[in-house]
């Protein structure tokens, strides 16, 4: 009896210990390097725009673009967040989500179709897996007015 209790306990332990660690093993672990800036090339906060328009992104020097799911040191993707806060650094950037365009090629830029009105804008770097680094690569929010 006492050693179907101890059974029950160490398997209890052993799920418990999957929710505890689980959430580590997902945290940006990818480091990025210091002194990074991600931010718009061509357009910045308060500016009036007429659909379409391209929105360039910029990366400094310290780290460059490489597609998702290439996990080499130094690089990562550019993603779009439109109207929505900053993305959680500890988890992968949502994807199923209108309002966080991923650029897995590795693409530097995007034609923005926007409807009229003010708009955020904010771009984050994230590694292989689309988890932002550590610690995170992230513009300024900035709004923009669409005619
Ligand atoms: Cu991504």
């Amino acid at each position: 009896m006492n050693k179907l209790i101890k059974v029950a306990k160490n398997k209890f332990l052993l799920i418990l210990s999957c929710f505890v660690v689980a959430p580590l093993i997902f945290a940006g672990d990818t480091p990025s390097v210091q002194g990074t800036k991600i931010y718009f090339v061509n357009i910045q906060d308060g500016d009036v725009l007429k659909i379409p328009f391209i929105v360039q992104f910029g990366l400094s020097s310290q780290m460059g673009i490489a597609p998702a799911l290439v996990d080499w040191p130094d690089t990562g993707h550019h993603h779009l967040i439109i109207n929505s806060p900053t993305p959680n650094p500890n988890k992968a950037i949502p994807s199923k989500s209108e309002n966080h365009i991923h650029f897995s090629g590795g693409q530097t830029e995007w034609e923005v179709n926007l409807p009229s009105g003010q708009h955020t804008l904010q771009l984050i770097l994230g590694d292989y897996s689309h988890i932002p680094h550590d610690p995170p690569i992230l513009s300024e929010i900035i709004t923009i007015t669409v005619e």
